[in-house]
């Protein structure tokens, strides 16, 4: 006879068995049932403000950590957490959402609260933007429902979606067996001709130079990326979601590749490739600096885990980490690899005390103050922007939303991530708008005891928006934004105007190891990074100049 155990515990040992020790998210009464059983388990409940907030804390947990989980009530709880599962869809993040649901055993009576439609409504909207969407509507099936869930989350690296009706979580079901990890094979003969032809076209290349992306963070392939590179020799230049898949002062790193966004010196490197190996990159407008990349298909080699393409052919069913490994296998060692410019800035940072802080200097100074220990999360804006030419110095420690780009992502990002690797002290750059979004996940991340530094990069208002359409709708309140620790009774926050006060912040804040702190940096509305400049000259667009809004 099997063991038994109930749904609720089935999900909680799986998540266990996952590494999965945290849960994010707000209860509500479809769900209460289910939180109790994950309290009186080794799982740890992190209740946020915000399931919008929750959703963006299991996304940068999982990316950290290889999956993250949330759990939320039906429909008011759902809804408001799907903007981050999409993103976690679009950027290929694990994220496991578990939602609470009217019991079975009163779906007779047809107006609940919180039901919008009928009882399926939730389940078919997150279906769109999950790889699984289930409901555990059946104790003796939920097991095998869940495994498959599971199953297409961890291969996929996409959202899935788990709602259990609060009279099911406690209902007894077959115990888990324990968890196998079947990989997916490759189509030898597919494998075999596709390394053949990509290697052919590698050897025969004078200037061949790898663009690595994303999934090999999520797929765990940045120690193969690494050999491989070093093992060939080739030139390395990343996109701005992949960064950092590479540490970035590798000597043959050559940094982000954004088309016209990007630095001219990586840009012309991978654009006049004779051969460009593109390993795991989505290839998405904001990669391709929005349009303005010159990729030609006929030098490419285009593999990820879901397409290989070579020139203009096609290969299914090859799996990405065996296609490395064919080349790595079939791939000459390099006699000595080239050492490449990283454009790490080779004079020191010298301070101009009095001199207006601006975003430039800013992330002058920040490529410095960086450390080892530190994961940079970059909301979107100038935030993003300015940090993709910082250089980060080992695997996996830049997180942002750089293809969904949904603002707010960066603040609750910071507890998902420190959460997943308490080592990991945040660095996160939001921009003032951004912040206003979700930025009252700082009172979780007090509550919780962490320490990040949360830098407001404060321009009064939306100035991305500025650069493409200005008028008063960019315009927002000048919040306080220094003094969120006198609301929440932690934390340390300052204001800092020029480059002597943010010395001072820098020293007080690395100085603040017990909890968060909060730097206000005052800029000019009209000041923007180096890659949103390069992005406005290469369209050809004259940056704006308006006056400066009034202030509030
Ligand atoms: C959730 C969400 N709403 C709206 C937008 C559209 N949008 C793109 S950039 C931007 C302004 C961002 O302002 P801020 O966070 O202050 O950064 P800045 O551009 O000023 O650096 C807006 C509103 C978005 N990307 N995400
Ligand atoms: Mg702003």
């Amino acid at each position: 006879m099997p063991q038994r155990t109930t749904v609720g515990q089935y999900l909680i040992n799986r998540l266990l068995e996952l590494n999965v020790n945290h849960v994010f998210g707000v209860p509500g009464d479809y769900v209460l049932g289910f939180f109790d059983q994950m309290v009186a388990s080794p799982l740890k409940v992190i209740g946020t403000c915000t399931e919008l907030g929750a959703g963006f804390a299991a996304d940068a947990y999982a990316r950290v950590n290889g999956l993250g989980a949330l759990c939320i009530t039906y429909c008011v709880g759902g809804f408001n957490a799907l903007n981050a599962v999409a993103g976690a869809y679009a950027e290929k993040s694990p994220v496991i959402m578990i939602s609470g649901a009217p019991g079975m055993n009163e779906r007779k009576r047809p107006l609940l609260h919180h039901k919008v439609g009928d009882f399926n409504t939730q389940r078919l909207i997150f279906e769109k933007v999950t790889v699984a969407a289930i409901a555990l509507e059946n104790p003796a099936t939920a097991p095998e429902q869940i495994d498959e869930a599971l199953e297409k989350c961890i291969a996929q690296k996409r959202p899935i979606y788990i709602e259990l009706p609060r009279d099911i979580t406690g209902q007894p079901c077959d115990a888990p067996l324990p968890w196998r990890t079947d990989r997916i094979k490759s189509d030898e003969d597919a494998l075999k001709e596709a390394v053949a032809e990509a290697s052919a076209m590698l050897r025969k290349a004078k200037r061949p130079v790898v663009l690595a992306g994303v999934e090999l963070h999520r797929f765990a392939l940045q120690g193969l990326l690494v050999k491989l590179v070093e093992h060939s020799g080739y030139p390395i230049a990343a996109t701005l979601l992949g960064k950092s898949v590479m540490r970035e002062n590798h000597p043959q790193y050559l940094g982000i590749y954004e088309g016209g966004m990007g630095r001219d010196d990586v840009r012309i490197r991978v654009e006049k490739a004779d051969c460009l190996l593109i390993l795991g990159t989505l290839l998405t407008d904001i990669d391709l600096g929005v349009f303005t990349a010159k990729l030609d298909p006929s030098k490419t080699i285009d593999a990820a885990s879901e397409h290989i393409a070579i020139k203009h052919h096609q290969y299914n069913g090859v799996q990405l980490k065996d296609f490395m490994d064919g080349l790595l296998k079939s791939l000459p060692k390099a006699k000595a690899a080239r050492t490449q410019s990283n454009g790490k800035p080779e004079k020191s940072f010298q301070v101009r005390p009095k001199n207006p802080a601006t975003v430039r200097r800013f992330f002058e100074r920040m490529n410095e103050f960086l450390d080892k220990d530190h994961v940079v999360i970059s909301d979107i804006g100038d935030s993003l922007f300015g940090a993709a030419d910082l250089v980060i110095h080992k695997q996996t420690e830049f997180l942002s939303p750089a293809f969904y780009t949904s603002m707010g992502f960066a603040v609750p990002a910071a507890l998902g991530a420190q959460t997943g690797n308490r080592r990991l002290r945040p660095i996160v750059f939001v921009g003032d708008g951004a912040f206003q979004m979700t930025g009252q996940e700082l009172s979780t991340i007090a509550r919780n005891g962490l320490n990040p530094i949360v830098f407001v990069l404060n321009n009064k208002g939306y100035s991305t928006e500025r650069f493409i359409n200005d008028g008063p709708y960019n315009d927002i309140l000048n919040w306080q934004f220094h003094l969120w620790p006198q609301l929440l009774g932690i934390g340390w926050g300052c204001e800092v105007r020029t480059e002597g006060e943010l010395e001072e912040a820098l020293t007080r804040a690395n100085e603040n190891e017990k909890s968060f702190s909060i730097v206000n940096v005052h800029l000019d509305p009209y000041d923007c990074s180096r890659a949103m400049e390069r992005l406005g000259l290469r369209m050809g667009k004259q940056l704006p100049n308006r006056k400066a809004p009034a202030k509030s």
